[in-house]
């Protein structure tokens, strides 16, 4: 089915400054805050309520699409066929209970598994990232440019502490060897507004080990937009359906990485 897709890119956008304001208003109510997985995992009632709000608003307007959104009110998706729209009302949720910043609602929609418009919202700065396949990238207003080569020696990587210190995961010592001979470090604590920062030239590379769709899913859009690579650690393409560990950077930067430090 041939689709609209400036009618759905102001249709999202719109919703998303709705949202958007949801979320302000609701910094003078009372969280119902509760844990997923673990302790530290939070998911709180704006979470659920954004979310219910994007999916009844999307059904409504375009009920041939389907909806992968981390709470679970859109649909159980495990392919790409069709339309799809990968939600996180709010990314970051730690962020938005502790220091009511540094959140914000991503959103990509694939057709077909290729990637036709992302969204990622930093809702306290106002800072609307948009970027729409084949034509450019934009924070608010402004056209994002095209990724320049950084060397790794200048570059800004963004990682969580975690990874440097003994863990499962990944051997800590590989890691604390790039974090040596890059200029400066970040943590961010959303994984969202971090790839939106890739996209923006803020930061070179971004980390991170256990990441699922809906948290890089409008990045990814963005990020390819702007001439930047997001990968897997071993430099495979994302699925959009499974969760995955992910490194995304300016290309020079995750080319050399990815080869010197995540290969072997
Ligand atoms: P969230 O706030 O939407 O849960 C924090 O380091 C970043 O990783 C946030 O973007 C957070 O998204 C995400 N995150 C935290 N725990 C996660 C988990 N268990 N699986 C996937 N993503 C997670
Ligand atoms: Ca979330």
């Amino acid at each position: 089915m041939e689709e609209n897709w400036n009618d759905i890119d102001q249709f999202t956008k719109s919703s998303i400054k709705e949202a958007g304001s949801k979320i302000i208003d609701s910094f003078d109510e009372v969280l119902k805050i509760q844990t997923k997985s673990n302790v530290n995992d939070l998911v709180t009632n704006m979470d659920k309520q954004i979310e219910k709000y994007f999916v009844e608003k999307i059904k409504d307007h375009y009920p041939t699409h389907r909806v992968l959104g981390e709470e679970g009110f859109g649909d159980q998706v495990e392919d790409t066929a069709g339309t799809v729209w990968i939600i996180d009302p709010i990314d970051g949720t730690m962020n938005f209970v502790h220091q009511q910043r540094n959140f914000a609602i991503s959103i990509g929609i694939f057709h077909e598994g290729v990637g036709m418009l992302g969204y990622i919202y930093d809702v306290v700065a106002d800072e609307l990232y948009h970027a729409r396949k084949g034509q450019g990238a934009y924070l608010n207003e402004e056209r994002l440019s095209q990724l320049g080569e950084v060397p790794v020696e200048e570059a800004i990587l963004s990682i969580n502490a975690t990874w440097l210190v003994p863990n499962k995961k990944v051997n800590h010592e590989q890691f604390a060897s790039l974090v040596r001979r890059v200029r400066g470090t970040r943590s961010y604590g959303s994984a969202a507004i971090e790839l939106a920062y890739i996209a923006a030239g803020r930061l070179d590379g971004y980390l991170t080990m256990r990441l699922s769709p809906w948290d890089f899913a409008g990045g990814k859009v963005l990020i390819e937009e702007v001439g930047g690579t997001i990968t897997d650690l071993k430099g495979n393409d994302l699925s959009l359906v499974e969760n995955s560990p992910v490194f995304a950077g300016n290309p020079a930067v995750h080319s050399e990485v990815l080869d010197k430090y995540l290969k072997h």
